[in-house]
């Protein structure tokens, strides 16, 4: 009677065969002589059933007054059945050891309010729905690594205290470093990366960025989980190019390994394993005219907040690409394009269906003072800047990036609602605890 993951059930492994199971009761009802429990292990959800008459009356007893979340190791036959949650299930024949939890777990089938899961979020992050996001999470970034790992990219690091800002000063975290003041968390490992690529070549990392984004959105979080790519001899095209294979490779092996997962949350993996490379491209004006179309105006420089992003992911039911945003929106290294100076060789990639910006990226400036006169007009101090303006004097190529926001990309998988279900403890402008 061998120990078995009830993935390996669910899977069909095991069908007709007497297996035995160890997992947590998260759900438990009886009906006319029959219990039925739900058992959860790290790998999925099952039902067990237990009949009156299968065992002795005390153990019967014990099991039907089990508190939630009590620990259980059963002996069962695993059995096809149609009217099961997942399509098989276990019908015990032994009641092989139990470890009894306390009465009076806080979440109950009942329907709780958002903060009350979130106060509990260390004992909601069970619930099966979390259960099957956080496995799809990390096939996300197993699929991402493996992609990278095959194509050349060498993962590397860069430092999460830093004194000049990447993507703008605004949302910038200070901290106390031993008393200095002018110390942050980083929002991108960028400047870093740009630095790496003259000595590894093409490099990615996955690391938490930080944003003070004081707003409370779906879409933002204060800690979040960022895949950066860097890579020399790219240009804006090249970048994009990796952009849309490795979010393509994503998707195809969550949908291949995670497809009962998806389709509890409501997504059809099928949606998914259609996607193909390329992902459509459209530039900055293009959306503007898209959005006039729609009764949306945005005068020409400024930036897309949400009013303009979300009807614009309706047109598409791919991911898409925005290029060319013009060099005000945009942070200042991004490079101007010589043919079109007042636009960068800047590209987002929207998720569709409401989602919105998933990658943030483009090429970068190479020449030295092209990329001082920017951080001057930028009203930055040079100085900050000192050894990221000395990777123009030595080596210098053209090269180019991005970044992915982990949880942007698994919301959209996923169909969530809100980013913070995408991580297991969400940071934003109102928690850090727990
Ligand atoms: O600001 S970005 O658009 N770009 C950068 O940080 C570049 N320096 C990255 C690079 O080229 N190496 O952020 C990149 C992505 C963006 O598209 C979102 O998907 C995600 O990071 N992002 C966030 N996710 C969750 N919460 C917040 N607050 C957030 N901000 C950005």
């Amino acid at each position: 009677m061998p120990l078995v993951d009830i993935a390996s059930i669910l899977d069909g492994e095991h069908d007709g065969e007497e297996v035995t199971i160890r997992g947590w009761m998260y759900n438990h009802r009886s009906s006319g002589g029959i219990q039925f429990l739900m058992v959860r292990d790290g790998s999925g959800v099952i039902q067990c059933t237990l009949p009156r008459d299968r065992v002795p009356e005390e153990t019967y007893k014990r099991v039907e007054k089990l508190p939630l979340e009590s620990v259980v190791e059963l002996k069962g036959v695993v059995k096809v059945d149609e009217r099961a949650p997942n399509g098989r299930e276990l019908s015990i024949t032994e009641v092989v050891n139990l470890w009894e939890a306390q009465p009076g777990y806080p979440i109950t089938r009942k329907r709780h309010g958002v903060d009350f899961l979130l106060d509990h979020r260390h004992l909601y992050i069970r619930d099966p729905k979390m259960q099957a996001i956080l496995r799809i999470r990390s096939k996300v970034l197993e699929a991402a690594r493996d992609w990278l790992r095959e194509h050349g990219y060498t993962e590397t690091h860069s430092p999460s205290f830093i004194t000049a800002a990447c993507e703008g000063g605004s949302t910038l975290f200070s901290v106390d470093y031993f008393g200095r003041k002018d110390v942050y968390l980083t929002q991108s490992w960028q400047l870093y990366a740009e630095a790496l690529i003259y000595t590894l070549g093409k490099i990615y990392t996955i690391a938490p960025s930080f944003r003070a984004e004081k707003s409370r959105t779906r879409r933002h979080l204060a800690e979040y989980w960022h895949l950066e790519v860097e890579e020399p001899w790219t240009d804006l095209w090249g970048i994009m190019k990796v952009g849309d294979e490795l979010v393509t490779h994503i998707c195809h092996r969550v949908a291949e390994e995670m497809s009962r997962e998806l389709k509890s949350l409501g997504r059809d993996p099928k949606e998914l394993l259609r996607l193909e490379p390329p992902y459509p491209r459209i530039t900055y004006d293009e959306a503007l005219e898209i959005l006039r179309k729609d009764g949306i105006e945005l005068e020409w420089g400024d930036d897309f907040g949400w009013r303009e992003e979300e009807p614009l992911t309706r047109h598409f039911d791919t991911p898409f690409w925005v290029t060319h945003f013009p060099i005000g929106v945009k942070a200042f290294y991004h490079k101007p394009d010589p043919k079109r100076p007042e636009v960068t060789l800047s590209a987002d990639m929207l998720a569709p269906e409401g989602y919105g910006e998933i990658i943030g990226g483009g090429q970068r400036i190479d020449d030295y003072e092209e990329l001082l006169t920017r951080i001057v007009e930028e009203g930055l101090n040079p100085e900050d800047y000192s050894w990221y303006l000395d990777l123009r004097k030595w080596g210098s190529v053209p090269h180019s990036g991005f970044g992915l926001g982990v949880e942007r990309l698994i919301m959209w998988i996923c169909h969530l609602d809100h980013i913070r279900d995408a991580i297991p403890f969400p940071r934003d402008v109102r928690r850090v605890f727990p």
